[in-house]
């Protein structure tokens, strides 16, 4: 089975995605996340000019080969530009071999290990009686882990708090500036846990995303403090770039900690992996590498009790949530799938067979992902530039956003 065509689509339902679909000569097509959040556009270009004319006249079913093909004869390896637009190329591939095969794909990782994907939701306030009141909300709408963040008392524009129906940070052409005190925030955060266990119990898992803001002693601290309302997780509690760094954490807390949305291969976390330097791994289909990749991260992560915790945010498009929960359903070593909802347009833009219900998510039965994208559709919606913003710190210091 031959490729004869791979189209990048690139469209904007409220917020960029884009979106690789290749066809073959049997008239089986596939398609493939290659969204990059404030870099839309440079993996648009690297998957038209490198990576588009090579795959033209390629055998559709090698999988593994052609994504050898891309990473080693790029000669330029990893890189979250590079992985994304390998991942969109992999994903499109699997969802063609479960068209011919008539199969899901997750029945070609090894079949459902479990009966749903549980999910975890975004709750957030500026203050604790709106965080309270986002929670309540979330386990009403049945989700059994709920994410938490909380508005800072001094600071304006905090991450993660907004009042939005959908979260999209990246929402100006020029980054906007917010401005962070690490101080402020490792005072307030154990109240607001303190209060939501107070009001909510023991049952409900709680998460909390520090977004790489922290130094390895100051996630000490806040991970110590937070021990007595026992968190699911911390994630992102520092820049990953130094894997070892991790070691501090470990030796001053028990708090769960959760990496790796912005990791786009293995060897972004194969130490903090094989050191049980974290508990669970967040790498997404998208961005590390696809289908292929990603089970490989996950398949080393369960020989050192990892789990995986995968990023879903709404800039993750519904191509990548379709192939996400084919391994979600399959590995035997899943934690928790993060689910935010994407808006009725994106929706309409991506038709998908996977569906909320109670706490989770169901991949469906279709052949190969069970999403597609609707290119006139699609069409309808031009590139906007966006970018995500950055963070200062009061002195004016740039920091981690
Ligand atoms: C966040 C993301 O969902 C998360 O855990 O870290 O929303 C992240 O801020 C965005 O994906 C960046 O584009
Ligand atoms: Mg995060």
């Amino acid at each position: 089975m031959k490729i004869v065509d791979a189209r990048v689509v690139v469209t904007c339902p409220g917020r960029n995605f884009v979106t690789l679909k290749i066809v073959t000569d049997e008239g089986l097509t596939g398609v493939g996340d290659a969204t990059l959040n404030g870099r839309e556009q440079a993996v648009a270009a690297y998957l038209t000019e490198h990576v588009v004319p090579v795959l033209i006249g390629r055998d559709a079913t090698r999988i593994e080969d052609t994504w050898q093909y891309l990473y080693k004869g790029a000669y330029w390896r990893r890189g979250p530009v590079t992985m994304a637009a390998i991942a969109a190329v992999d994903t499109a591939l699997w969802d063609i071999k479960g068209k011919q095969a008539g199969l899901p794909v997750h029945q070609m990782l090894g079949g459902r290990s479990r009966e749903g994907v549980t999910v975890y939701g975004h709750a957030n306030g500026e203050d604790v009686d709106g965080v309270l009141a986002a929670v309540a909300r979330h386990l009403d709408e049945g989700f059994r882990a709920v994410r938490v963040q909380s508005g800072i008392p001094g600071l304006e524009g905090v991450y993660g708090v907004s009042s939005a129906a959908i979260y999209e940070p990246a929402s100006a052409a020029v980054p906007t500036e917010s401005v962070w005190s690490t101080e402020a925030y490792l005072d307030h955060i154990p109240t607001v846990f303190a209060r939501v266990r107070e009001e909510f119990g023991p049952g409900v898992k709680l998460l909390h995303d520090a977004h790489h803001r922290l130094t390895p002693i100051e996630a000490a601290r806040l991970g110590k403090a937070l021990e007595p309302y026992a968190l699911t997780w911390v994630e992102d509690p520092v820049p990953a770039e130094l894997q070892e760094g991790f070691r501090l954490i470990r030796q001053h807390t028990t708090t769960p900690i959760a990496v790796g949305e912005v990791f786009n291969t293995i060897f972004d976390c194969a130490q903090l992996i094989r050191e049980q330097l974290i508990d669970y791994v967040r790498a997404t289909v998208v961005h590390a590498g696809g289908i292929t990749h990603l089970r490989r991260i996950f398949d080393l992560a369960a020989l050192h009790h990892v789990r995986s915790g995968s990023h879903g945010a709404t800039d993750l498009s519904p191509v990548c949530m379709a192939a996400a929960l084919q391994l979600d359903i399959a590995i035997p070593n899943f934690g928790l799938q993060e689910y935010m909802p994407h808006s009725a347009e994106t929706d309409a833009v991506f038709p998908h067979t996977y569906r909320y219900e109670d706490g989770y998510l169901h991949p469906g039965d279709a052949p190969g992902l069970g999403v597609d994208i609707d290119e006139e559709l699609a069409a309808r919606y031009p590139y906007t530039p966006a970018a995500l913003p950055v963070n200062r710190l009061q002195d004016g210091t740039l920091h981690s956003w």
